[in-house]
């Protein structure tokens, strides 16, 4: 399903691009029912499933969670195009956790704190991924991905709280030597780039004045993994605490 070169870039590098991974076809079954999900679901939410950067303002929409609420996206989650790739790069079965959508709208200082996913998701082993998918043309004016390669074989750094809503936890001691060696991922829409758990990645504010940058993305973590219980109410009493701190009802 995946050609081994890609799987050793991934346990490489942390992380692999699969470009045009959804094909046309299936790209615009997807997005049609995003935009679906966001005219006709998406105003019913309770805050936490939807995050704006100013919620009287609906244009500045920012993060969808737990999507798969909705009966198209509980059937996606289990999409063999998605599950096949994450099957083959883990080397086990997989379960999915869950499909969210991102977006950088224009004119918002929003980025993306540096940050390991799985200090969010607490799974040991860390046999867990994510697979982010592309709406828009991502460049790194519009606020692309950006990696620490290799980072994902050096262990998890100490993360705190962080001022961003939707990343409540984010690496405190990112400093210059590892801006230094990231690489930014640009991307097109149905390119996939999926990381390790342990990948350390953030990404800049969309510094365009009109551009979106919109994407998809679901997790799959290997049926080897257990999560530490303790660890994962840790992170939830703290990304709810920040949910407060934001006036939001949780
Ligand atoms: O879209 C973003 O800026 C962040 C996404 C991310 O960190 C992730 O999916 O792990």
């Amino acid at each position: 399903m995946i050609a081994p070169s890609l799987k050793k870039t991934y346990e490489t590098d942390g992380v692999v691009v699969i470009r045009g991974f959804l094909p046309p076809d299936e790209l615009k079954r997807l997005t049609d029912n995003l935009d679906r999900y966001i005219r006709e679901v998406v105003p019913g939410l309770p805050d936490e499933d939807a995050f704006y950067q100013d919620k009287s303002r609906p244009e500045t929409l920012k993060q969808l969670n737990r999507i798969q609420q909705d009966p198209f996206f509980a059937d996606y989650l289990h999409h063999p195009l998605w599950t096949g790739a994450a099957e083959s790069l883990l080397g086990e079965p997989v379960r999915v956790n869950g499909a969210e959508w991102f977006n950088k709208p224009p004119n918002t200082d929003h980025a993306t704190p540096p940050h390991q996913d799985n200090y969010y998701f607490c799974l040991k082993p860390p046999q867990v991924l994510t697979m982010w998918l592309a709406l828009d043309v991502v460049d790194e004016e519009n606020g692309c991905l950006r990696y620490v390669k290799g980072s994902h074989r050096r262990g998890v750094r100490p993360h705190g709280r962080t001022q961003t809503l939707g990343f409540s936890q984010g690496i405190v001691d990112y400093g210059e030597a590892d801006r230094a060696v990231e690489t930014p991922v640009p991307a097109q829409p149905g390119d996939v780039l999926i990381h390790h758990g342990n990948t350390i990645h953030r990404a800049d504010a969309n510094r365009s004045t009109a551009r979106h940058r919109r994407s998809f993305g679901m997790v799959f973590q290997g049926v080897s993994c257990d999560r530490d219980e303790v660890a994962f109410l840790r992170y939830l009493e703290s990304s709810k605490s920040q949910r407060e701190g934001f006036g939001m009802k949780t």
